[in-house]
């Protein structure tokens, strides 16, 4: 298993389009175990394979009481939306120290491939249907951030800048 390095906004390759994983086989195992292992390192819900860099289809995901039973979900999509709305408070792992009110649907049901490679349909409410959708977001190039105005947007992106220059310097 290894951590890998989770790509920090306004990274331009943050904005690339993921592409479905052709097959579930050994490689895409080990990059869903790798992510589970960086997800949980940095305290997060989610991760998006986006968000370290590979440009498919690959999500994973935690969002249970006790933070032990992840969930890896490949070529994910959504096939059901509530009409019910619900406004909370989201962060990214790629917006480290960044938090605002986002609105999603407050119930999604999710289709995707397991780590077998087997077919699978998961409903989701509250903190996993918003992680599911702050996910499925990366995976075609969308980062929370863009729900704001344009003001905010311009200020996150400034403090960003200066916090990656400033861990450069050391
Ligand atoms: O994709 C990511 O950057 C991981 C996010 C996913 C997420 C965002 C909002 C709500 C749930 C999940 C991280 O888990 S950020 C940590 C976090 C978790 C809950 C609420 C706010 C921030
Ligand atoms: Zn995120």
């Amino acid at each position: 298993m290894a951590r890998l390095t989770i790509l920090r906004y306004p990274d331009p390759r943050l904005h690339k389009i993921a592409a479905p994983v052709a097959a579930v086989d050994d490689k895409i195992r080990r990059l869903a175990d790798d992510m589970v292992e960086t997800m949980m390192a940095a305290d997060g819900v989610g991760l998006a394979a986006t968000q370290v860099d590979v440009h498919l289809r690959l999500i994973v995901m935690d969002a249970s009481e006790t933070r032990d039973h992840p969930i890896v979900l490949i070529n994910p999509e959504i096939i059901a939306r509530s009409e019910e709305m619900r406004v909370a408070e989201e962060g990214c792992l790629s917006v480290p120290q960044i938090y605002d009110q986002v609105e999603r649907h407050a119930r999604v049901t999710v289709r995707a491939l397991d780590r077998a490679g087997e077919t699978f349909e998961m409903e989701a409410e509250g903190l996993a249907a918003i992680c599911v959708q702050h996910e499925m977001d990366h995976l075609v190039g969308k980062v929370f951030v863009e729900y704001l105005s344009s003001l905010k947007r311009d200020r996150i992106r400034t403090k960003m800048l200066k916090k990656t220059r400033e861990e450069q310097r050391g």
